[in-house]
């Protein structure tokens, strides 16, 4: 396997930075997680781009433009010969001093692409669904570190997980400051309700990922009325059907929320026309390599 760091391929056991790369001291990069089906990389440029805006945020200049990081991901992808693929793609501040001052950094950016197999969540849970808790510890605030910015500092979202495996649960809903659902750690949260489709808005403690963009416009191409609205932890546990939508994930049935069994305790009807409406898409769609 072969990861790309500024420009370079090099083995997965050479492929490493500096101690002092402001990615490690302080997680100050950002990154975003893709997928490719059958050689083609799905909503890539959806990724480039709010890969850019991420970066834009907290002023880190990337050391090549748009075009040239696509060609570096379709590089990397061939160069390991990859016809389903997860990609992570990450930038750091790059290498500094020992001090929080990015400046310290002189503007070199690290970029790295990891491309691996695909990961695949057990096929039960998919056709089972997921039991879920919610968790104590609240999305970041917007004011602080805006959910918006996929940054390399996750502990977020890493507290979350862990006390939802804690409880033996397998994902966590993290609330936001007002204590209306926001995501989960790693997936954007749908509820289905008489037909039509919830999910929180993004500008509260929510990420708005690429998954959940698609899986809207999947759903009103069906007619079926899609809603962003903040959702309370009771619509959840009283709603019809109830998924989560991620790159990594893709659509995962919920079936249980803080002990609640959702509609009749298997994933639902509409959760299952999208997954199968989702794999379709992603045959067809993307960027050929
Ligand atoms: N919310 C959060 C907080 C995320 O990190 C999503 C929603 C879904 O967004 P997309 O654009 O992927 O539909 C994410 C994405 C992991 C993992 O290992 C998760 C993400 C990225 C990389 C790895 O679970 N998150």
């Amino acid at each position: 396997m072969k990861v790309y760091i500024n420009g370079k391929f090099y083995e997965r056991e050479e492929a490493k930075v500096s101690v002092f790369d402001h990615g490690l001291l302080y997680g100050d990069g950002v990154f975003e997680g893709i997928r490719s089906y059958s050689r083609l990389v799905f909503k890539l440029k959806e990724h480039i781009d709010r890969l850019f805006e991420s970066a834009k945020s907290i002023m880190l200049e990337l050391p090549l433009p748009k075009a040239e990081l696509t060609k570096a991901v379709i590089a990397t992808l061939k160069e390991n010969k990859l016809i389903d693929a997860y990609i992570r793609l990450v930038v750091t501040r790059g290498e500094g001093d020992l001090g929080l001052d990015p400046r310290k950094c002189r503007g070199r950016a690290t970029v790295i692409i990891i491309t691996d197999k695909i990961m695949l969540y057990p096929e039960k849970y998919y056709k089972e669904g997921l039991s879920i808790i919610t968790v104590p510890t609240v999305r970041n605030l917007p004011e602080a570190l805006n959910p918006q910015i996929k940054s390399l500092n996750y502990l977020n979202n890493i507290l979350a997980k862990i006390e939802a495996t804690n409880a033996g649960c397998d994902e966590a809903i993290m609330l936001d400051s007002l204590g209306y659902v926001a995501e989960c750690t790693g997936d954007n949260i749908f509820v289905v309700r008489d037909g039509h489709l919830y999910t929180p808005p993004q500008c509260m403690g929510t990420l708005r990922g690429i998954t959940r963009d698609t899986v809207m416009e999947l759903a009103r191409r069906d007619k079926t009325p899609v809603h962003e609205h903040v959702i309370t932890r009771h619509e959840v546990y009283i709603s019809d059907e109830c998924f989560l939508t991620g790159t990594a994930a893709e659509i995962i049935p919920v079936v249980k929320v803080d002990g609640r069994v959702i509609g009749d305790g298997k994933p639902g009807k509409i959760t299952l026309g999208l997954i199968r409406k989702f794999k379709e898409l992603t045959k067809k769609d993307g960027v050929k390599y």
